[in-house]
């Protein structure tokens, strides 16, 4: 994956960081309780959680890891511009839209291009996908009708990318993750949207992002950084995707992979109206349970990916026992919402084992709310999905998506995604 160069005043990960991909080095650790508030009394009720302990993870989460968007964000109003409609995409499998979705009435604010795959031939609202892309919305299908996008891009052979433009070589390039006929056959929709429309994702992708329109002053320690606007732009696709009547707004499934996985669940845990919420090889500020510090630890996430957390995370660079929370409590705000947190065998940087971590120490919670989720210190056997609402999967291979994940989410969301 992409790995941007950090700029020379970032300082290197201090040597408490101790970084490691061994199970014997992980420190001893204790599990913040997720249902203990910050008086110290506990939760006992599920009034108690959505009005008290919900509000204050979410406060912890945004001052000390992902930032705050403030509230005059919600102010703007959307306007979208449908730029595209096909009623016999694909062969006639699917009606195609694009979307443009400008956000209030100034032009240089950048805009994110949703494209949307509906399949026909159904006679209700069908749920859908919403998935962010890495490469552009034209690199998850070879389908000429997808527009290519403007904004910048990694330089990458691959996806046909020179000078940080797309290009029309880059038609279908990622289509190994997205089985875009295979999804629309099971009854599902597709929403995806590229995630550098919102934050071109370098260092200095700030100066170009949303953020300088919705949160003037980068230095304050509760800035948000770029999960936080990836985050905000998934919540300004689920605006369009629930008012489209072709579409049931009960079912709105949030699915991302690795750096977009740790953006789906933040935007899962703030934004209520995604009905389900799949995160793939999130890892490090994702899933995982940070205290392991196995695999990526904030010292080197800092260090990698500065602009990605708001400023006040930097100080807890080596400082894991620190964090006024775990990775579990993200994962618990998603609760009773069904969640699945999918793991590959060989990508220890992600920490599969913290993967299951957290979600084992978030089904307090679930239950709280009369739902199941692990208890067992083991996790399930590969390619063995855990039968729970609140459920984990971990499969042989690299830290990927692949078509049979795919199968993964969709048998989840048909078991647990009841229809309202
Ligand atoms: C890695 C990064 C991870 C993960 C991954 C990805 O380089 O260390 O946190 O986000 O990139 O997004 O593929």
């Amino acid at each position: 994956m992409i790995t941007p160069t950090p700029p020379a005043s970032v300082p290197s990960p201090d040597s408490s960081s101790r970084s490691h991909h061994d199970e014997s080095l992980v420190p001893a650790y204790t599990v913040p309780n997720p249902l203990r508030l910050a008086d110290g009394s506990f939760v006992t009720t599920r009034e108690d959680w959505i009005i008290r302990r919900r509000p204050e993870l979410l406060d912890l989460f945004a001052t000390h890891m992902y930032g705050r968007i403030p509230a005059s964000a919600s102010n703007l109003k959307n306007r979208y511009e449908i730029t595209d409609t096909h009623s016999a995409a694909l062969g006639g499998q699917a009606t195609r839209r694009q979307i443009t979705i400008h956000f209030g009435s100034d032009p240089n604010f950048p805009k994110l291009f949703l494209l949307l795959y509906l399949p026909n031939n159904v006679t209700a609202p069908v749920p859908v996908f919403l998935v962010p892309n890495f490469h552009g919305n034209h690199t998850v299908h070879n389908d000429p009708g997808i527009t290519l996008p403007t904004a910048w891009m990694r330089n990458d052979p691959i996806y046909g990318v020179t000078d940080n433009r797309a290009s029309a070589a880059g038609r279908g390039a990622n289509s190994s993750r997205w089985p875009v006929e295979a999804i629309l056959a099971r009854g599902y929709g597709l929403a995806t949207a590229y995630y550098g429309d919102v934050f071109p994702d370098h260092p200095s992708g700030r100066e170009n992002s949303i953020l300088p329109f919705l949160a003037p002053d980068p230095g304050a320690p509760a800035a948000p950084a770029a999960i936080a606007a990836w985050s905000w732009a998934i919540s300004r696709a689920a605006d369009y995707l629930i008012s489209d009547r072709a579409i049931d707004a009960y079912r709105l499934c949030l699915t991302g992979h690795s750096r977009l996985g740790k953006a789906v669940l933040w935007a899962g845990a703030q934004d209520t109206r995604f009905g389900l919420i799949i995160s793939n090889c999130s890892g490090c500020c994702g899933a995982a349970f940070s205290r392991r510090q196995f695999g990526e630890t904030f010292a080197v996430i800092n260090q990698k990916f500065p602009h990605w957390f708001t400023p006040r995370f930097h100080s807890y660079s080596g400082k894991e026992s620190d964090f006024p929370a775990d990775q579990h409590e993200l994962l618990a705000l998603l609760t009773p919402r069904p969640l699945l947190v999918c793991s590959a065998q060989d990508d220890a940087w992600a920490d599969p084992m913290g993967e299951y971590v957290s979600t084992l120490h978030a089904t307090p919670v679930y239950q709280l709310f009369g739902k199941s989720g692990p208890i067992s210190p083991q996790p399930p056997n590969l390619d063995t999905l855990f039968p729970a609402p609140l459920s984990y999967h971990i499969r042989a291979g690299k830290h990927d998506v692949l078509h049979a994940d795919w199968q993964t989410y969709i048998n989840f969301a048909q078991t647990y995604l009841a229809r309202k």
